[in-house]
């Protein structure tokens, strides 16, 4: 894996460490040789796909934001009690770096520093940020998390890991422990993780928030088609595809598929895939554990539970964790 920092300019630092378009193109053949084609949900996230997961997080169906947003501002001089003040503050997934606001001037941190994988939308948000808050020292990361990372954070302080978002139930259950276990070992003994995690509920509730009706959920799934074509110049038309999300209650997830409509040869790197009429493309699972679900699998990694809040319908939780010793 590469590295470099990069001078964003003078209000933020850049670490990038990205790998694009070769992992990419390995990672879509891979996904679409499958006897169940399939494709990495990171995907999802160019420049307009965090635009649209932004709009998501604001539809009436989508509760997980705001119910996060939710106990973040109730229980936050809790919360910010529990991650000390002036220590390094690290976010996984950070996007619009939005939910971390609400915890910055509590918490003060020494250094803020946003991980994401869409490098523009990061660049901006961190400039953001940094303009909003000018006591703030930013030092951004592109990074591909679901991929082994080591982060350079330079100097001393007690490090807390903020992964907002259910984003961890993006993961599958393996790459989920790993993942743990190396927010763990990034941590050190003094750190702690704080985490939002969608609990498990009736599928009517879930499949409403994956199937809005405004249909943006649809377009943040057709747009990784979209993607595909700009960044390895395939030839994927996103109008013979159709979204559907559907929770699967045996795997306690909800699992979004592009079904193809209308038979479809599609050309990537000088390989042809044929797409047969009622085929999917399986591009995202998002489980949702019980709370003592999600303690058991942080316990595996060595994360042991502090303190978890939720809101009075029981829709989302709050975890904070700290390294067992
Ligand atoms: C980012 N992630 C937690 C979202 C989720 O709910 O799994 C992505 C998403 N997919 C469809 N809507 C939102």
């Amino acid at each position: 894996m590469g590295s470099a920092t990069l001078p964003a300019d003078d209000a933020i630092r850049l670490t990038d460490l990205h790998e694009q378009a070769d992992t990419m193109l390995r990672e879509v053949h891979a996904g679409l040789s499958r006897p169940q084609k399939s494709l990495p949900p990171k995907l999802f996230y160019d420049k307009r796909g965090s635009v649209l997961f932004d709009r998501i997080t604001r539809l009436p169906e989508y509760y997980l934001t705001r119910t996060e947003v939710g106990l973040l501002r109730r229980y936050g001089p809790e919360i910010a009690g529990l991650l000390g003040k002036g220590g390094i503050l690290l976010e996984l997934g950070s996007g619009s770096s939005t939910k971390i606001r609400l915890l910055l001037e509590a918490v003060r941190p020494r250094l803020y520093v946003p991980m994401d994988i869409s490098r523009q939308h990061l660049i901006d948000s961190a400039r953001r940020l940094a303009a909003d808050y000018p006591w703030l020292t930013v030092h951004a990361a592109c990074i591909d998390f679901t991929r082994p990372w080591d982060l350079p954070v330079p100097g001393p302080g007690r490090r807390n890991v903020f992964f907002p978002g259910s984003s961890i139930g993006n993961f599958e259950p393996g790459p989920a422990l790993a993942l743990l276990r190396r927010v763990r070992e990034q941590v050190g003994r003094e750190g702690g993780l704080l985490i939002g995690v969608d609990l498990r509920k009736a599928a009517g509730t879930l499949e409403k928030a994956y199937n809005d009706a405004q249909g943006i959920t649809a377009d943040f799934n057709l747009n990784v088609l979209a993607h595909i074509n700009r960044r390895l110049g395939a030839d994927f038309d996103p109008g013979r595809f159709l979204h559907e999300a559907h929770y699967n209650a045996r795997e306690g997830r909800i699992e979004m598929h592009l079904v193809c409509r209308q038979q479809h040869r599609v050309r990537i790197d000088g390989r042809s895939y044929l797409f047969r009429a009622g085929e999917t493309i399986h591009t995202e699972n998002s489980y949702k554990y019980s709370i003592a679900e999600f303690q058991q699998r942080a316990a595996q990694a060595g994360l042991v539970p502090v303190s978890v809040w939720t809101d009075p319908e029981d829709l989302f939780s709050m975890h904070y964790l700290t390294v067992a010793a």
